[in-house]
């Protein structure tokens, strides 16, 4: 099924069911609007209160099944996606515009994270201490939680979901899962997979539609035990705001305003590739992607030169030729938003070095935009703007490039291009951000270690790897003494 003709539905307590409404949404393709590429539920509350109510009916079975049954489904959920990861790939270009080659790339990567999670049921859920009386056995243990609601963003509509749902099911939890609305068809084939997997009903739950019905609803309900979101600033604090008001445990993953520091001793040409990556690959709809150019005053020019060159090579376009480096953005309103940005900041006193422009009369595209002589207090400076929009800055010292890198109010990712070790060391001790590259774009993130901002750009535990478990499980401690006779 590929969601072209007939409406896509639901998944609740293991079936297809439309909205309790009976409405429903299309989503179109950004390279060409015309294009109707699926139709949609387009739920409400009462669609993802029946879901949490499907969840909590499966919640005990699945938290008693040992972990390495539960891993059996991941695996089978795993292969199946392995097998679809082409048509997968298509789905999401369709619906929202990654370039084919990065979203290849995304699909295989949500089946690596299946397949890393299913390997926690292998290992520790506890830890054991010296008892400090005679016939004890002194241990903490690691439990499930309940239902925890995941409201998970289009831009990366395959990853992010599963690298929040496989921790959270993984260590026994249920799942309520509440898809990106610019990017439906993608998520929903992690349902497909996993009912291909036979997964027990209930144990996952995918809906789709608007967040302020059916995820609002998910941050409300008592029964939801927790919220995991990633997306914007502002819906995320409201979320943080209300769930914590009931006691709800949170994890936010929201913006990011990444700095790249090229210091003059960088390898120039990996630099600008990384830089090229960092900043324009999925059209810079990365809340990792790379902002602000920070560059030696020495190797500045030549950085430039080379780094615009590089941008006027972009293979620029239709999203579904599978050489096409920065396709369109989402959709109409963001495009239309990156393109006000883009006038904000000639207005406040930038200059247009690249791009600045739509570049397509149908697609939603936007040319890569590089901006120079932004001023530090400039919107572009400072905000995030989602789309394709760097600029570039000129430093003198490390220390005045790691107090540019830091005067942001986010604090996601950044990297430092470089052959030395002291000013490697001073950006791991002192940049002010969650995930640090050193010689690599600020893009990018492997299944099996912790992701996660400081700052502005996150609240709670980080996700992936071991540190999912932080969020995912909650820790009792048990103090279990041997019986006197
Ligand atoms: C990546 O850089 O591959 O929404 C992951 C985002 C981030 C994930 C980035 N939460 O862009």
């Amino acid at each position: 099924m590929t969601g072209t003709s007939a409406t896509a539905k639901n998944f609740i307590g293991g079936e297809w069911l439309p909205s309790a409404s009976g409405d429903t949404y299309e989503k179109r393709n950004p390279w060409r609007p015309s294009i109707v590429t699926g139709t949609f539920a387009a739920s409400d509350a009462r669609d993802a209160a029946a879901a949490v109510e499907a969840a909590q009916g499966a919640f005990r079975a699945w938290a008693s099944l040992p972990a390495p049954q539960r891993a059996e489904f991941f695996y089978r959920a795993a292969a199946a996606l392995e097998a679809r990861v082409e048509q997968i790939a298509k789905d999401m270009t369709a619906e929202m515009g990654k370039p084919l080659r990065e979203a290849r790339m995304e699909a295989g990567r949500a089946a690596a994270i299946l397949r890393y999670s299913a390997g926690e049921a292998f290992r520790p859920a506890g830890e054991v201490y010296e008892p400090s009386v005679a016939n004890q056995t002194l241990y903490t243990r690691r439990r499930p939680l309940g239902v925890v609601g995941l409201i998970t963003p289009w831009n990366f509509p395959i990853a992010i979901p599963v690298w929040k749902l496989a921790p959270a099911l993984i260590y026994g939890n249920v799942v309520v899962l509440k898809l990106g609305y610019e990017a439906p068809r993608t998520g929903l084939h992690i349902a497909e997979c996993f009912a291909e997997a036979g997964l027990p009903p209930g144990v996952l739950n995918v809906i789709t539609g608007v967040g302020s019905k059916a995820g609002a609803e998910l941050v409300s309900n008592p029964g939801v035990r927790a919220i995991s979101f990633t997306g914007s600033v502002a819906v995320g604090r409201a979320v943080r705001n209300a769930a914590t008001a009931r006691d709800c445990r949170v994890q936010l993953e929201l913006g990011g305003q990444n700095p790249v520091i090229v210091m003059p001793d960088a390898e120039l040409d990996r630099a600008v590739e990384a830089s090229f990556a960092g900043a324009f690959w999925s059209a810079g709809q990365k809340c990792t992607a790379s902002r602000r150019l920070i560059v030696h005053e020495t190797v500045y020019d030549s950085f430039r030169e080379k780094f615009l060159a590089r941008v006027a090579a972009a293979k620029v376009g239709d999203p579904s030729d599978q050489t096409t480096e920065v396709g369109p953005v989402v959709n109409e309103g963001p495009m239309d938003e990156i393109l006000a940005a883009i006038e904000r900041g000639k207005a406040e006193g930038g200059t247009v070095a690249a791009g600045g422009v739509r570049a397509d009369d149908e697609g939603y595209l936007i040319a890569p935009t590089v901006f120079e002589n932004v001023a530090d207090d400039a919107f572009l400076a400072c905000d995030e703007v989602f789309g394709p929009v760097t600029s570039l800055y000129r430093f003198s010292s490390l220390d005045e490039a790691l107090a540019k890198a830091n005067a942001v109010t986010f604090g996601l990712s950044a990297a430092i291009f470089t052959r030395d070790l002291h000013a490697t060391q001073r950006f791991a001790n002192e940049l002010q951000a969650g995930i640090l590259h050193v010689n690599s774009q600020t893009a990018g993130a492997d299944v099996h270690v912790p992701f996660g901002g400081l700052k502005g750009s996150a609240w709670g535990p980080h996700e992936q790897g071991r540190a999912a478990m932080e969020f995912y499980t909650e820790t009792v401690t048990v103090y279990q003494d041997a019986p006197l006779g």
